[in-house]
């Protein structure tokens, strides 16, 4: 796949944040940097300003917004990339002053997913997300619709939409949101009777780039595209996967996730995210050769809890340890395997643990047969292994252990 999602020459952008001291703004910075090269702009400069909040009219102080201004027209500059979700007023102030388009971290973002969405309930939450996103920045008559004449923060939703009243965008987003409830319904459905059939579900998830897809394609071949950019995957593939024990388990890859990830995304990527609630294990892949690794497993550890995953098996997969030196470098948290999706260094224990986190199939009864049913306890005794059995005079007593399924054919006869 070719990927010029962009095919003008790329936007000179310059990214610029307030650092409160809230976290770190240099690593931000660098992620920011990656959201907008993966957008298709280019950052030639970095713009920070220490203070204890943001200013309410201009978000950095004004001082500095007129230095900012200065360097934008020295330096051909086209956008300026603000490292947080601005308002709409905010937004507006600040293009005014300077006389370049502004965006924020949150409509990149909804960019980089309106790019990389394939299939029909991708786009749908992508739209969804951009729209109610769009809703309150289309106050008076005219905002500024007239700059979206292309370029980052203007993919998706086609001018035409845009335009129109926020009666017809909030009747489009409801119909959206029909659209994407008849959608999540049918996977539900097929979920139950994966479950019927008794079979299991292993999600991977994690932050964007961890090498989720590349982990699921080592085991699967599904051939899912992987890449070195950020949110190459939004919808769940999903694939047979055979363990050791013999058993065979659905292996599901799904949307990354990144700090910070705007409210609407989440919401709007919530049925996808939910296959992961739904799973029976949970593979929390990370990049090990990050310094944020341990902060990128927190980011998705925090999303799992919300999702109501708490009690869940989760496995935390540390990836790409071909690029660690020694594994001293290594965080350990919890339950872990090194692993190497890309050399497949590490699989078969991979593999292993998954075996061992799924619930059981099998379990130990006790029943007793009248002595019709011969033919039950040969069935037992084939497919079963008995521990104890006893002809007694009101039947036959067995002590057993079987695969649930064939017990539960038998539950009458449970003691
Ligand atoms: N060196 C090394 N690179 C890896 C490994 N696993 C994945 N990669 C690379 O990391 C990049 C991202 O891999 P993907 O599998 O696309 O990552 P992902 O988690 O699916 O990313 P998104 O779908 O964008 O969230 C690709 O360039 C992979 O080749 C690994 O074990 N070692
Ligand atoms: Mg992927």
């Amino acid at each position: 796949m070719d990927y010029i999602i962009n095919d003008l020459s790329p936007e000179r952008a310059v990214l610029v944040g307030v650092d409160t001291g809230e976290f770190d703004i240099e690593s931000s910075f660098d992620e920011l940097e990656e959201l907008a090269e993966t957008a298709g702009a280019k950052v030639v400069a970095r713009f920070s300003q220490k203070r204890a909040r943001p200013d309410t009219a201009t978000y950095i102080g004004q001082g500095r917004l007129a230095e900012l201004k200065s360097i934008c027209e020295a330096d051909d500059i086209e956008l300026l990339i603000f490292d947080c979700e601005l308002s709409p007023s905010l937004q507006r102030n600040i293009e005014t002053r300077t006389d370049v388009r502004v965006i924020d971290r949150t409509i990149l973002i909804l960019d980089i997913f309106a790019a990389h969405a394939m299939s029909g309930e991708g786009k749908l939450q992508v739209e969804i997300a951009q729209l109610k996103y769009m809703l309150p920045r289309l106050g008076g008559k005219g905002t500024s619709l007239s700059r979206l004449g292309g370029g980052i923060g203007t993919r998706g939703p086609g001018e035409t939409k845009l335009e129109s009243d926020r009666r017809h965008i909030r009747r489009r987003i409801k119909s959206l949101e029909g659209e994407l409830s008849n959608l999540k319904k049918r996977r539900e459905l097929l979920r139950e009777r994966r479950r019927k059939n008794g079979v299991f579900t292993v999600a991977i998830v994690g932050y964007t780039n961890a090498g989720k897809s590349t982990l699921m394609n080592a085991l699967t071949s599904a051939g899912v595209l992987t890449m070195d950019k950020l949110f190459v995957t939004l919808d769940p593939t999903s694939r047979s996967l055979a363990l050791p024990s013999g058993r065979n388990v659905m292996l599901v890859d799904t949307v990354g996730l990144i700090r910070r990830l705007p409210h609407h995304l989440v919401e709007a990527f919530l049925s996808t995210l939910e296959v992961a609630a739904a799973a029976d294990v949970i593979l929390n892949v990370c990049d090990a050769s990050s310094d944020e690794c341990v902060e990128h497993l927190r980011v998705t550890d925090e999303l799992l809890d919300r999702l109501g995953c708490a009690q869940k098996p989760v496995i935390s997969v540390l990836n790409k340890c071909d690029l660690v030196a020694g594994i001293a470098d290594l965080p350990v948290i919890g339950k872990s395997v090194m692993i190497s999706a890309l050399t497949g260094k590490g699989l078969d224990k991979l593999l292993l643990q998954i075996d061992k986190e799924l619930p059981p199939t099998r379990r130990q009864a006790e029943l007793l047969f009248p002595y019709s049913m011969l033919g039950s306890v040969a069935r037992l005794r084939r497919d079963g292994v008995i521990h104890t059995e006893e002809f007694r005079e009101d039947g036959i007593y067995v002590r057993v252990t079987a695969e649930i399924s064939l017990l539960d054919s038998f539950k009458h006869f449970f003691l």
